[in-house]
């Protein structure tokens, strides 16, 4: 049985979002909705998706439609969710899930009163490249995690593609380091505390640019994540996140252009690089080859009735450590997750 979807927001990121539903089996994207006139049109003709709106109340009001894919920024988010919450259909909504903790908790809660899915789009740990560190660590390859460090730094000019980026108060941790931070969760478990440090390097953005954080995880192991769109190297790592994972039996490394090494129960070394689907281009075929995987996770668990393994749910645990490590860079002292 086909399933059908809307998606709402056709800006920078949507055209990835549409091209992976395009590529899903079962999926059709039916009705598309966007308050900017220009970006509804240009999506319209590339997707051929002829039920258009610019009012998403009106959307979920001519229904026909089983799941909503918000592909929005965060301010808009939590209304469109309750929308969507009320019109009983499923969901998947682009991170940072929200600006405050308060607003994630309501969607959550919204989508559980109404029975439906509720999935982040939080796609870096869906990437192939961590997907295999993960395999590997999983299946004991190095024993327990006792640290785990996920680093991404670049001098990549995110910028162009994404003014929005270069305004706002907060900056890498609340756009990049949300990422990472997810990803040192899916290693390692869950937080206890964390303590971070910040800085802006490039004069022209309002927000941070550079971030470290520490994260004291409940099963005992520490991470590092740290990250930086101020760091001029060559090769350029953009958008590559980096691993360092040492654990009671061994020790394993993804470093730069994708290269998987473990050393530990066996020894291995080898190329994890994405593959460059038809549609995407280097070097953000890392991320968008995740989109498609992360989507296909999204249609799997509502087909079979299982919880995301990002859902809304488990994504307030990384908004969480994103609100604690903007608290602790301002006041300088370690915050307790328990205290967000
Ligand atoms: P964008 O500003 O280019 O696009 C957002 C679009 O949503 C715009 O066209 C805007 O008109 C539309 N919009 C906003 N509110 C609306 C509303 N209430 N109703 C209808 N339309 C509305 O932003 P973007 O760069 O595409 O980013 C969108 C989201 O995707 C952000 O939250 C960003 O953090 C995220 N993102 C994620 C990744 C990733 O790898 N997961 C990468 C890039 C961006
Ligand atoms: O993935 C993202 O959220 C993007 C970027 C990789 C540029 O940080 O905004």
């Amino acid at each position: 049985m086909t399933m059908k979807g809307a998606l709402i927001g056709c800006g920078f990121f949507a055209e990835n979002q549409l091209h992976a539903w395009r590529d899903i089996e079962g999926v059709d994207i039916v009705a598309l909705c966007d308050r900017d006139p220009v970006r509804l049109k240009f999506c319209t003709e590339k997707f051929g998706v002829t039920r258009t709106y610019s009012d998403a109340a009106e959307m979920f009001a001519s229904g026909g439609f089983d799941f909503v894919d918000i592909a929005t920024t965060a301010p808009s988010h939590r209304p469109l969710v309750e929308m969507a919450a009320q019109a009983g259909v499923h969901i998947i909504c682009q991170k940072p899930f929200a600006e405050t903790m308060q607003d994630a908790r309501a969607m959550v809660v919204a989508a559980k009163n109404a029975g439906k899915t509720l999935m982040v789009h939080e796609n870096f740990r869906w990437q192939l490249p961590i997907q295999a560190a993960l395999k590997a660590v999983r299946s004991g390859a190095i024993g327990t995690p006792f640290f785990c460090r996920v680093s991404f730094r670049s001098g990549y000019d995110v910028f162009s593609g994404q003014p929005y980026l270069a305004k706002g108060k907060r900056f890498i941790i609340e756009d990049l380091g949300i990422h990472i931070l997810d990803i040192a969760r899916a290693f390692v478990g869950d937080v206890s505390q964390i303590s971070a440090t910040t800085r802006r390097i490039n004069p022209n953005i309002k927000g941070e640019d550079v971030a470290t954080m520490m994260l004291s995880h409940d099963g005992g192991a520490t991470s590092i994540v740290d990250c930086s769109y101020a760091t001029q190297r060559k090769p350029e790592t953009f958008p590559q996140s980096l691993l360092e994972i040492d654990g009671t039996e061994g020790t394993l490394r993804l470093d730069a252009g994708y290269k998987l090494t473990v050393q530990g129960k066996t020894d291995s070394e080898i190329d994890v690089s994405p593959p460059l689907l038809p549609w995407a281009e280097k070097p953000w075929h890392n991320i968008q080859e995740s989109v498609q995987t992360i989507q296909q996770h999204f249609v799997t668990c509502i087909a079979t009735g299982t919880e995301p393994e990002t859902s809304g749910t488990d994504n307030l645990k990384t908004l969480a450590l994103v609100e604690a490590a903007y608290l602790s860079a301002e006041t300088g002292t370690a915050i307790n997750l328990s205290d967000i």
